[in-house]
């Protein structure tokens, strides 16, 4: 157990008992211990291995706080703090971890006000009642109210596209360190995980004073709000997003071993030790040895392909590493050709200010025609979204006829006629079919009455997929990721029917949706249905996170085969059955 994970159940201890308002010379003999352990700079543990040496000898660290941490060390518990842990609901601890707001004004929450949830606390603030309290003002009320959003968002998970912003803005501020010989992103950014927790960074340095001077520019990355740890060759902060950012420095020989260890998963790493062992091998984050006896030879390191050569396995894209099937693809000689952003041809969902669209018809076909796509399909509301101005069979058709107008301005892009339709609480489609079938194409969408019972959800999906003129379903499950779960559905019950009647099942690219996920792009490949990757763009720049789903889509293991939108819409048109 090492000093930080020490100072943070000391740390904890000390808020717990100043939230009970407990004697303050018993909360401040945790605090200064806390911090005492924090500022050592040696391990606790190599003092307590150490029998010539007593954990009291320091200075702020007294009898009984060394005994808690002693058994702390030895058992990796604290029953003190399970206790106090029992003692107020769960939920409680959150309002514990706003900044800015410390446990003796939470403890006045609770306690006066009756508040357990973050909830409460906003709505609270909101209604001006937090500021009666003894010691709050209305600027209180302000302070915690921007601490309620920061503490909500460092409990998420970052959206890969966020992190991706970070990154990129990483790498760059990195280069200005010119020791640095190479830098990468590992972690779940490098395997494009919908969210990740922290980010991953890797440095290669030739000399360990250069470790130093890569570290110190480091800390000066714009957006660092706290160093929580620094060693010789790691380092972790904290940004002001709540994002945090680990930092390796690694040798030259080491380098690839390291960004194959620290790109993960854990279990594809842990599974990648254990082919390694039956062959004699060895792997860590140092590179792969050859074990005879007692003796290790180093045998690779340098880069990931050396690593998984030395263990007769093919460098698998980060993305693949998450031991599912790769191993297996392996060694079938079947590892998929993952898609590529380059090999989508069109994009066929999308809005415009017809309905909940930022940009007109006439920009939203000029930007997808700057971004070279060869198709995209117009696919706006129905009239059931009345709150996004949908659009009726009337309004529908004369956009159809701008279509055919603008169909005469552009070359080399072709302008599909479609329609985002939604698909009623009762079952059944918002448009009639005789509209329907004069779309190019057709998406159906639930919108309204996410709430219902798996069945009825199930039901209206399989209704939508039995109508002879829908193309698509559009974002299958209807999350949200971070902010809305999936509504129930029989998404198995929904795959058979698709492949039986030949739908295809949209990956929504939106980063906040990503919807189909990457378990279930392959639970619809496995039953034979085409994925199409779809933008759902409501401005220019929507077009732009076709990326993200090409990132889902390649977690999923799909190759350019299994998505139907990198066929020209001749092929498509086929494969919808409209040709
Ligand atoms: P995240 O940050 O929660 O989105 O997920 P990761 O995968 O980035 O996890 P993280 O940041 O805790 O660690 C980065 C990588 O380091 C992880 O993918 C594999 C490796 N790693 C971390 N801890 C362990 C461990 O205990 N055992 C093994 N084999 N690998 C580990
Ligand atoms: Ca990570
Ligand atoms: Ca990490
Ligand atoms: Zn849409």
């Amino acid at each position: 157990m090492d000093n930080i994970r020490i100072h943070d159940v000391l740390a904890q201890v000390a808020d717990l008992l100043e939230f009970q308002g407990a004697n303050p010379f018993r909360i401040r003999a945790y605090r200064n211990g806390a911090r005492t352990v924090k500022d050592l700079t040696e391990p606790v543990t190599a003092i307590l291995a150490d029998t010539s040496r007593e954990l009291t000898d320091i200075g702020g660290i007294g009898k009984d706080l060394a005994e808690k941490i002693a058994a702390l060390v030895e058992t990796g518990k604290l029953p003190m703090l399970d206790e106090l842990l029992g003692e107020i609901p769960k939920s409680v601890l959150a309002l514990l971890r706003i900044p800015g707001l410390g446990p003796k004004k939470a403890a006045a929450l609770y306690n006066e006000l009756n508040i357990t949830t973050l909830d409460q606390l906003r709505a609270a603030c909101q209604e001006g009642v937090v500021r009666n309290l003894r010691g709050f003002a209305a600027k209180t009320e302000e302070t915690i109210l921007a601490g309620i959003d920061l503490a909500a968002r460092a409990d998420d998970r970052t959206y890969w596209s966020k992190a991706d912003e970070i990154a990129q803005a990483l790498l760059e501020h990195m280069r200005a360190v010119p020791e640095i010989v190479q830098t990468q992103m590992a972690g779940s950014y490098r395997r494009g995980r919908e969210t990740v927790g922290d980010l991953d960074l890797l440095i290669e340095s030739p000399a360990d004073e250069n470790a130093d001077a890569a570290m110190d520019h480091f800390g000066r990355f714009p957006g660092v709000a706290d160093v929580i740890a620094r060693g010789d060759t790691k380092m972790s902060v904290r940004l002001d997003t709540g994002l945090q950012i680990d930092l390796r420095v690694v040798p030259a020989e080491s380098f690839g071993a390291a960004l194959q260890y620290f790109t993960g998963s854990k279990d594809h790493t842990v599974a990648l030790r254990g082919l390694a062992k039956r062959q004699g091998l060895k792997i860590n984050e140092w590179g792969v040895f050859r074990v005879e006896g007692d003796r290790e030879t180093y045998i690779a390191g340098r880069s990931e392909e050396d690593i998984y050569a030395a263990l007769a396995l093919p460098c698998f894209e980060p993305e693949l590493r998450e031991a599912r099937q790769e191993f297996d693809w392996a060694a079938a000689g079947q590892l998929p050709e993952l898609i590529e952003l380059g090999d989508i041809r069109g994009d066929l969902h999308m809005h415009t200010t017809a309905s909940d669209g930022k940009a007109s018809l006439h920009e939203m076909v000029e930007a997808a025609k700057a971004r070279s796509l060869q198709y995209i399909a117009i696919t706006d509301h129905s009239k059931r979204v009345s709150m996004a101005g949908g659009l009726d069979a009337d309004r529908l058709r004369r956009q159809w006829a701008t279509i055919d107008e603008l169909r005469e301005q552009f070359d080399g892009i072709e302008i599909l006629k479609g329609i985002e339709c939604d698909i009623l609480e009762g079952g059944g489609m918002d448009l009639p079919d005789s509209v329907l079938a004069e779309a190019d194409w057709v998406v159906a969408s639930v919108h309204y009455g996410q709430r219902q019972s798996r069945a009825q959800i199930t039901d209206r999906i399989l209704g939508a997929l039995a109508n002879p003129h829908v193309s698509c379903i559009a974002h299958p499950t209807g999350r949200l990721i971070n902010r809305r779960e999936r509504y129930e559905v029989d998404l198995d019950a929904v795959f058979q029917a698709a492949a039986k009647h030949g739908k295809l099942m949209e990956l929504n690219a939106n980063p906040a949706r990503l919807d189909l996920d990457d378990i279930h792009c392959a639970a619809a490949k496995r039953h034979g249905i085409s994925i199409v990757i779809s933008t759902d763009a409501h401005r220019t720049e929507g077009l732009d996170v076709m990326r993200h789903g090409i990132l889902q889509a390649r977690r999923a293991g799909l190759t350019k085969q299994d998505v139907a939108n990198t066929r020209t819409w001749r092929q498509m048109q086929k494969l919808i059955g409209k040709a």
